[in-house]
């Protein structure tokens, strides 16, 4: 077996999306230490060329196991509108092109929805995690449905077009850890905590 050359208690956190950094350190409250790929001077793009959010979660995590040798954790988000056929879906990030420009990916999702009611939606996050070569993966779903338009300001991507069941406010409307005590993430996190903790 490979053995890598970190303990647990410090993981890499094989993301270059400075928000994802941002909610898990929120989340984990420095229950464990984690450094992100720019923490460790890596600014290469990971390939995320899989069909699914898990597969894309271990194509990363297993990147960054195999190149540069380190335990680690990945995540990919999907995001998926009932009304448009599931899309965004895996590839939420480049859905109105390669700029990875939120507000065209948000126009693109609302323009989608004009004349449709059906508004439900999703976000699922699958996070990977690799010690020593072994995977093991954690999902997070949030379901809820797209707003008419833009509301608030906070958070990152999607958020502010997407209003979780149960309330009546965007992501973008949350702080951080109001959003996470609900969101996708936040659930994929606390099953991976739970693991790790274990
Ligand atoms: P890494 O692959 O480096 O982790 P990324 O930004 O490419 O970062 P993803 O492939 O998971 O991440 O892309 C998912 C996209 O979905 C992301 O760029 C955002 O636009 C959106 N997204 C992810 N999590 C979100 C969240 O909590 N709220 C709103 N939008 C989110």
């Amino acid at each position: 077996m490979k053995t890598a050359n970190t303990d647990i208690s410090t993981l890499i956190f094989a993301t270059s999306n400075a928000n994802k950094v941002k909610e898990v350190n929120a989340y984990l409250a420095n229950k464990f230490l984690i450094k992100s790929l720019k923490d460790i001077s890596f600014f290469d793009d990971i390939p995320e060329t899989s069909p699914t959010i898990e597969g894309n979660a271990i194509q990363k995590a297993k990147f960054v196991f195999d190149n540069l040798g380190y335990n680690c954790f990945s995540e990919d988000t999907g995001f998926e509108v009932a009304g448009i056929n599931g899309e965004p879906g895996v590839l939420a990030a480049r859905y109105a092109g390669p700029k990875r420009d939120a507000d065209a990916n948000m126009k693109k999702v609302l323009d989608g929805l004009k004349e449709n009611d059906n508004r439900k939606a999703r976000f699922i996050t699958v996070i990977a995690l690799i010690i020593d070569g072994e995977i093991k993966c954690f999902e997070g779903i949030c379901n809820g449905h797209v707003a008419v338009k833009k509301q608030g300001t906070n958070g990152f991507g999607y958020d502010p077009i997407f209003i979780p069941n149960d309330y009546d406010v965007t992501f973008a409307q949350m702080d951080m850890h109001e959003k996470s005590k609900i969101s996708h993430r936040g659930k994929a996190m606390k099953k991976f905590v739970d693991f790790l903790s274990n």
